[in-house]
């Protein structure tokens, strides 16, 4: 396989381990656990995984293992680190035992039901280490939640004697893993289920989990892009840039990379639901920016929009849920046509839902009514809301013209960046971070735990200071309504408006609208000073500085 010369030198990088793990482990137990909510409900849903401790491992002794095989999948939309997932977890592996086996499941879930797998050769993991991607065995997002799923997976478990499967998702995926854990606990199958966080939408975090592997990279990588616009955008000073970033639900990504990058306008969902804006006060907000900075012979501009926006003004919010409701119906299940969803649709919902449904742009309209993903979410990166917004914004500001309330010119481009950052080799932070979360997953199979996710905190401090351990993943569950059942459900974690990285793009914005105050970000670094290269995100940084 050829390789890049970075690549070369890449992977000759020995990511960094807590000190705890740097030899044998005592795992050390605290006080029984209780979910973040529906208590009783969560606790008769998982009667075997529910109330454990959490666990941070400290120095031990050695102790001597019989050989074990252990299965990995990665689960849903690629992140940075991965692999670095996947080698730190080979290596821990390894180091408990030479003769351990590691097994990938090829793309996904439905590698585990579909007995695709491969083995995780020494050879092979090494041309992967400190890469991106998730390509090594591939991703999917089957959802496991069937019986019938979990007992074809149990028999090629048994296949390859594998005592341990890890899965690295996200809140859905680690919720899939939790009920996978519950059902080989009940059944005594004697396999374990450990989770590992994975998303770049930075969404799955708690007490517990200090960030989702992935988002560090991808918001570099899309700070860097944003940053290269807005150099080209104050270079040419004739468009408004309108940035939609990926982050699914929640806004952290368009914020973390606002606080990066400074932009003129950041748009965060949370906000938007909590002041029950409109769409229509949604476009008034940036129109009135624009005529602003026209006032002052400003013509140009970014705008970053998270890409589930759509979703939080209130009765866009109103329609989905029911949308969600009437797509679940059984007769919803046999329609083939997007036309024949559509109508469906609109015989179907309440009136007022039916006048929200006709008021939208009709590509968007239809977006909303077609197919959710495998876990009954809306697939909010198809919807095309920078350019939704820009339009509207373009058509008030001529009314404006008229009134001679807008006096400047209003070009435009659009960008989406997503897929752009998912894939890119994991910053210096991923890399030990994923490293680390692999390592630390052996050793929680090692000490023969289940229905865990692998954490490591404290890692805004240098690597050797981070805690190792685990959490129970009940602990993180609440019920929430999918595909119209109530479900236990990881809680997804959104922007808080009384966190600390809100609040400081709170207290900066008025002043970067109207201001040209753009930082260039530039392109992630491996090798120099560690202010340039160890940097966590910003969020993370105001986070646990509070
Ligand atoms: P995960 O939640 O699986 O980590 O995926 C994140 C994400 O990149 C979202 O930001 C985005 O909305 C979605 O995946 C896109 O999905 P797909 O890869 O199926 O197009």
């Amino acid at each position: 396989m050829a390789i890049s010369n970075l690549q070369a030198a890449r992977a000759a990088y020995q990511p960094k381990l807590p000190k705890a793990l740097q030899g044998p482990v005592k795992a050390v137990e605290g006080a029984p656990t209780q979910s973040v909510g529906n208590q009783a409900e969560i606790k008769e849903l998982f009667p075997n995984t529910y109330g454990m401790p959490v666990i941070t491992f400290e120095a031990g002794e050695p102790v001597e293992l019989p050989a074990f095989n252990v299965g990995i999948i990665l689960s849903g939309g690629q992140a940075p680190g991965g692999h670095n997932v996947i080698s730190g977890l080979f290596d821990g592996v390894k180091s408990l035992n030479p003769a351990n086996k590691l097994y990938g499941f090829i793309l996904g879930p439905g590698g585990l039901v579909d007995h695709s797998y491969m083995e995780i050769t020494s050879e092979l993991m090494d041309q992967y280490r400190n890469t991106g991607g998730f390509d090594i065995i591939g991703s999917g997002r089957t959802k496991l939640e069937e019986e019938d799923q979990f007992e074809k997976g149990i028999q090629i478990l048994r296949e390859l004697n594998i005592k341990a499967l890890v899965i690295i998702g996200g809140d859905d995926s680690n919720t899939n893993a939790c009920v996978l854990a519950e059902y080989y606990a009940a059944k005594k199958y004697g396999v374990q289920v450990i989770g590992c966080p994975k998303t770049i939408d930075g969404d799955l975090k708690n007490e517990q989990i200090e960030t989702s592997f992935g988002f560090d990279t991808a918001c570099k990588t899309y700070s860097e892009l944003i940053g290269n616009i807005q150099r080209d955008c104050n270079s040419a000073r004739k468009y408004w840039h309108f940035i939609k970033l990926m982050g699914r639900s929640a806004s952290h990504i368009a914020l973390e990379c606002a606080l990066q990058c400074q932009p003129n306008i950041c748009l965060v969902s949370e906000e938007v639901e909590a002041k029950a804006m409109s769409l229509d006060d949604v476009v008034t907000y940036i129109a009135e920016a624009v005529a602003a900075r026209a006032a002052e012979g400003n013509n140009f501009g970014t705008v970053l929009i998270p890409e589930g926006i759509i979703e939080f003004i209130p009765a866009i919010k109103k329609l989905i849920a029911e949308l969600n409701d009437v797509l679940a119906l059984p007769a919803a299940q046999n329609i083939t046509s997007a036309n024949e969803q559509i109508e469906f649709v609109k015989a179907h919902i309440s009136p007022d839902n039916l006048a929200v449904f006709k008021s939208l742009p009709s590509d968007v309209a239809a977006q909303l009514a077609l197919d959710r993903d495998p876990h009954g979410n809306v697939q909010v990166s198809l919807i095309e809301t920078e350019k939704l917004l820009s339009r509207m914004v373009a058509d008030k500001l001529a009314v404006w013209k008229k009134a001679g309330k807008f006096v400047g010119k209003f070009g435009t481009q659009h960008h989406f960046f997503g897929y752009e950052g998912r894939c890119a080799a994991p910053s210096n932070y991923d890399a030990d971070y994923c490293y680390s979360l692999g390592y630390n997953a052996s050793r929680l199979i090692a000490n023969g735990k289940t229905g865990y996710m692998s954490i490591i905190k404290n890692t805004t401090a240098p690597a050797a200071e981070w805690i190792a351990g685990g959490v129970p993943i009940t602990m993180m569950m609440n019920l929430e309504k999918r595909n119209g059942k109530m479900k236990p459900v990881i809680r997804k974690a959104l922007v808080e408006l009384d966190g600390a990285p809100f609040k400081f793009f709170a207290a900066h914005r008025e002043q970067w609208a109207k201001e040209t105050a753009y930082v260039y970000p530039g392109p992630i670094q491996y090798w120099g000073p560690t202010e340039v290269c160890d940097q966590t995100t910003k969020t993370l940084q105001l986070e646990q500085a509070k």
